[in-house]
């Protein structure tokens, strides 16, 4: 009976410490809740071809689609990995201009739907270090800057889209969609028949073993050879399966604090975060959950060299204010060159974000959903701070006769100053909510921000 009472409470003390160790979900998200503004990257050999196949624009999606849309075949794709040498590739330059951005982590795409693996993988030959004269693992130097400069790292991994490791499944795109493409009805008549492949090269293997024998070790190695690993998002679960499912699951053990997102396999694997893409939510759309608005700042994830179609520093600094007034993250990709710099014009925008965000930040990090109703000038985040609650209001509209109108607000007002410069502005209370006086000029274009100290909560 002694020996009994030992045992049961020494499973007693085990369970509480494993318990101990295991962070709640809001502990685990209290970093990523706090942080609203991440780094996508989409990089591979896709960046090569630059979105154009024998001399065709690829017409539609992504760059980084083009050997789908361009039913380009497994040997001539390969081959043109032996080009990708991208000797400019500098880790340490990319993830300090992600934080001198403001953004706080950084998440990279370590095996796109092309199936190369942007690291040294024991799972297959298709990688950057066997199949490139790079022939080094770009994602070490990335893990060893993100750790040296307080960026959170994060992998994205396409976990059932693969067009060159066989087995990897297709989401069948007609042969017309990259470039009118002569073969285009007997290659769609094919892909049909095969389950979307479009090349006999990538039917040697089932799904099941490709699950098995790639994507599960390759997970694995993604979560045990990079350190801490803060996010893994998965992306396009065609044909997934529960079974396949519960196995790339099973690999987040080896980083507890993971956050993953709900692309894994829809709708029983939820995740931590949803992923509305290339779109903000409507208000109150998402409220409640862990959202991410990704999108990029071209028309492409990946490199494109003809895509200019470049939204304005503006455009991106009110979509990063719209989705934290709403409770969201915004996670801004980049399209890295096959040199491996980043477009000029990518460059530029971070520089003009980061200097917004040097003046604004605390408008943004760590703040909740705006309490207010729709505001016509611009949008509202918040913070509460002790007994009190702060406002930040961000004005796109700089009212004319400086006269803010702030409808829906009742509660009396400390302070309201003006983020960019400190002045202090007058206030008034009236039934239908506050006055606040402003000075003649705007101090920011693009966004001006007036930090407002109320009491009591909201
Ligand atoms: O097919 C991918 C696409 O290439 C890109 O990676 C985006 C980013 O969220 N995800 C998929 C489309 O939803």
């Amino acid at each position: 009976m002694k020996k009994l009472s030992i045992l049961l409470f020494c499973g007693l003390c085990l369970s509480l410490q494993v318990s101990a160790q295991q962070k709640t979900k809001d502990e685990r998200m209290q970093w990523w809740r706090e942080a609203r503004f991440g780094m996508f990257i989409h990089w591979g050999v896709y960046a090569q071809w630059a979105g154009v196949y024998h001399g065709h624009e690829q017409l539609k999606g992504g760059a980084e689609w083009i050997m789908n849309r361009s039913k380009i075949p497994v040997a001539e794709y390969q081959a043109m990995a032996k080009n990708f040498n991208p000797v400019k590739y500098n880790a340490d330059e990319w993830v300090r201009m992600a934080k001198q951005a403001g953004m706080k982590y950084i998440v990279i795409t370590a095996k796109h739907h092309d199936g190369f693996a942007m690291f040294k993988t024991k799972a297959s030959k298709w990688n950057i270090v066997d199949a490139t004269p790079y022939g080094k693992d770009v994602l070490k130097p990335l893990a060893a800057a993100c750790h040296k400069y307080g960026i959170r790292l994060g992998f994205y991994y396409s976990q059932a889209q693969d067009w060159n490791n066989p087995g990897g499944a297709v989401s069948r795109r007609p042969a017309s969609d990259g470039w009118a493409n002569p073969d285009s009805a007997a290659i769609d008549a094919y892909t049909k028949a095969h389950d979307g492949h479009w090349d006999p090269a990538q039917e040697t293997r089932s799904f099941a073993d490709y699950i098995k024998e790639v994507a599960v070790p390759q997970v694995k190695e993604l979560l045990t050879n990079y350190g801490k690993v803060s996010v893994l998002w998965w992306d396009t679960p065609t044909n997934m399966t529960e079974e396949a499912a519960l196995a790339l699951q099973a690999q987040l053990k080896y980083q507890p604090d993971i956050i993953t997102n709900d692309r894994l396999k829809r709708p029983d694997f939820p995740g931590d975060t949803k992923t509305p893409e290339q779109k903000i939510p409507g208000l109150n759309e998402l409220d409640g959950k862990d959202w991410e608005t990704c999108m990029t700042m071209n028309g492409t994830w990946g490199y494109r060299t003809s895509d200019n179609n470049w939204k304005t520093p503006e455009t991106l600094i009110h979509n990063l204010c719209d989705i934290a007034s709403k409770g969201g993250n915004y996670l801004l990709n980049i399209g890295p060159k096959p040199d491996g710099t980043f477009p000029q014009q990518s460059v530029e925008a971070l520089s003009e974000i980061g200097k917004w965000m040097k003046t604004n930040g605390e408008a943004i990090y760590a703040t909740h959903a705006s309490p207010l109703p729709p505001l016509s000038w611009g949008r509202c985040t918040q913070k509460t701070s002790g007994s009190g609650t702060i406002l930040y209001l961000h004005i796109f509209d700089w009212p004319a006769d400086g006269k803010l109108w702030v409808p829906g607000l009742h509660h009396s007002i400390t302070s309201a100053k003006l983020l960019a410069n400190g002045i202090l502005c007058q206030s008034k209370q009236t039934p239908e909510g506050v006055q606040i006086q402003l000075p003649a000029h705007a101090p920011d274009k693009m966004a001006s921000v007036i930090k407002l100290q109320l009491t009591g909560n909201l």
